[in-house]
């Protein structure tokens, strides 16, 4: 029989995930204030081959530093380091530390993408047990997706937080997309879907370079982002277990949808910690279009 004090596994990982939530909601303050002044490049690539800017770095290492601390946390993974750090025994977090870090210069949002996985790495999507995005934007919120409800708090200067929206979900009026990538790139049955997105009446633009951001537009208003797939990047740009995993879990939790063309992202099964796929989130109906179309 069960000792009563000793908690259970679901317990623990309960407890763990709050703790790894607390800690990035009160991390999102001192990042916010570590960007001025490391906003350039330096001379250093991430595993994915891109330009590293001094804040990318540094928000990597602080969350390194605080995430890797916590009890029940096993494994911290970065996309701005090639390997997993092994940092104690329990859950994996896979952390994107500043996405849309290039938004550094022109002064526009970016976020912080956390996935925590009862798993080794890479995970898949059905050992996702909580994803959560800060988004540095005119004021810092955190979206939480877990137990099947997302949960959107503001984020005050000194890193208390509270609950601006309790159980988000997607708006069923679909009024923005934003698409990424060049668009000599797109493939030819996607940019006819993008051109009927654009024909309707009913939709808007909204793209700030910056996935987070752009995603966050979708969750507020409706509607659909995507990078795709590409003609010289058929696996698009961003990452399965950084990117296209927590994005998937949260819309879909919102009771949206996800897609890397053919599938839910979640269904997603790569063998490598960085690997890519293309990312299609939004409105259930304007996925399914997507999906449709991609098919032809
Ligand atoms: P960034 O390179 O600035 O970090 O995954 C990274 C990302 O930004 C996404 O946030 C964004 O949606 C995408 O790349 C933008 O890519 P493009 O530069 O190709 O537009």
């Amino acid at each position: 029989m069960r000792d009563d004090a000793t908690p259970t596994e679901a317990e623990s990982t309960g407890e763990t995930v709050e703790a790894v939530l607390d800690t990035v909601a009160r991390s999102a303050p001192d990042i916010r204030q570590g960007l001025p002044g490391r906003r350039a490049a330096i001379e250093a690539e991430n595993p994915s081959g891109e330009s590293q800017k001094a804040a990318d770095v540094y928000a990597d290492e602080l969350l390194c530093d605080r995430l890797g601390d916590i009890d029940g946390v096993g494994v911290y993974a970065s996309e701005e380091r090639p390997d997993p750090v092994e940092v104690g025994s329990g859950l994996s977090v896979c952390v994107d530390p500043l996405d849309g870090s290039s938004n550094l210069e022109p002064n526009a949002a970016m976020g912080t993408i956390v996935a925590v996985y009862d798993g080794a790495l890479p995970a898949t999507g059905d050992e996702l047990v909580a994803a959560a995005y800060v988004l540095y934007g005119a004021t810092t919120t955190m979206m939480v997706a877990r137990e099947g409800e997302v949960t959107e708090y503001v984020v005050h200067p000194d890193g208390e937080y509270e609950i601006a929206q309790a159980d988000v979900t997607i708006p069923e009026e679909p009024s923005v997309y934003g698409f990424g990538g060049r668009v000599p790139h797109w493939v030819d049955d996607f940019e006819s879907f993008a051109r009927e997105v654009e024909s309707d009446p009913s939709m808007k633009l909204r793209y700030g370079g910056a996935m987070i951001g752009d995603v966050n537009q979708v969750l507020t208003y409706g509607g659909i982002f995507a990078y795709p797939t590409l003609s010289n990047a058929p696996e698009g740009k961003l990452r399965v277990q950084f990117e296209g995993y927590p994005v998937g879990y949260i819309v879909e939790t919102a009771g949206g949808a996800s897609s890397d063309g053919a599938q839910s992202l979640l269904d997603v099964e790569k063998d490598d910690l960085h690997a890519r796929t293309p990312v299609y989130v939004g409105s259930e109906d304007l996925v399914d279009d997507l999906e449709a179309a991609l098919e032809e």
